[in-house]
């Protein structure tokens, strides 16, 4: 064997070790990190392979990314949207069998940042309102304060993930006018400071309290509540309320029709402190959805 040969040998044994290299000699396509929606998440890790989402958002965490579910505060592992394929899942959708809605508004509070330019405060120059990353806290002990929208719809339906951090609470998810906050209408959540829900009320400006809705059944109180306001387009417009806490769910509606204000969306807390961490608004959809701020 020639020096040269012999070295050569030597070298094909060895240099992977000597330049530490590794023997990747291959293009099956299996090893190729796909990167469809080029978020630099690979599509195999990837919780919404055609939307970008850098930061993989999951508020529901049913395994898809809040820039992809079809409803993004309610798990729903099947994506199903049978009744009238609006994209909006069945399980959030405001009319599930038509007509079409589309989602304007979701923010699960990522960024304290925008949060000034999506939401007014209520009264305007409370400070009980502190925006952090992932969430809101409403420190309503010994007032009433909470947050509105910008102007989103003249209908539509808003969705509320909320923690109660106070042993008592009055939170109300409510669709007011431009005006003072009495106008339009609200679903109120009171607890006892005994930790049992006491009731669910609703609260229009006309009318002012009514009844309390469906009697809830006594029982304590989980950490997190999820409430909504829906304003049924297919009744004339009597909104209706709903509550699930814990394993119990509460829901009725208004006993006649309210003036529908003019599409601001917003949270109201008496005595208590609450952390909202995420909110989304539908309605009904006439057209193009348009942008969704998240
Ligand atoms: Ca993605
Ligand atoms: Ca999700
Ligand atoms: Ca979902
Ligand atoms: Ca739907």
């Amino acid at each position: 064997m020639s020096p040269r040969l012999l070295a050569a040998v030597v070298c094909l044994a060895a240099c992977n070790q000597v330049f530490a290299l590794e023997p990747t000699i291959s293009t099956d396509a299996q090893t190729v990190d796909i990167d469809l929606d080029n978020d630099s998440i690979a599509d195999a890790l990837d919780n919404c392979i055609d939307a970008a989402n850098t930061s993989q958002t999951d508020e529901d965490g049913d395994g898809r990314g809040d820039a992809c579910d079809n409803c993004p505060l309610i798990a729903n592992f099947d994506q199903a949207d049978i009744g009238d394929g609006d994209q909006i899942g069945d399980a959030c959708d405001p009319h599930p069998l038509g007509p079409a809605d589309c989602l304007v508004l979701f923010d699960s509070f990522t960024a304290p940042d925008p949060f000034a330019q999506r939401w007014q405060l209520e009264p305007p120059t409370t400070t009980r309102v502190t925006a952090t990353e992932g969430s809101i806290t409403i420190d309503a002990i010994g007032v009433t304060a909470g947050i509105f929208s910008q102007e989103v719809s003249s209908d539509g339906d808003m969705q509320v993930k909320a923690r109660v951090l106070a042993s008592s609470i009055s939170i109300s998810v409510a669709a007011i006018g431009r005006g003072a906050v009495s106008t339009g209408y609200r679903c109120i959540l009171n607890r006892v400071a005994s930790g049992y829900i006491s009731n669910l009320q609703i609260f229009d400006g006309v009318n002012g309290a009514q009844s309390a809705l469906n009697p809830l059944v006594p029982e304590p109180v989980g950490d997190h509540v999820f409430l909504r306001v829906t304003s049924q387009l297919d009744v004339a417009h009597v909104p209706m309320c709903r509550v699930d806490y814990g394993g119990a769910v509460g829901a009725g509606s208004f006993g006649s029709t309210v003036q529908i204000p003019t599409g601001r969306f917003g949270v109201l807390v008496g005595q208590s402190s609450v952390e909202l961490q995420a909110i989304a608004v539908y309605r009904p959809s006439p057209g193009t959805c348009p942008t969704t701020m998240n």
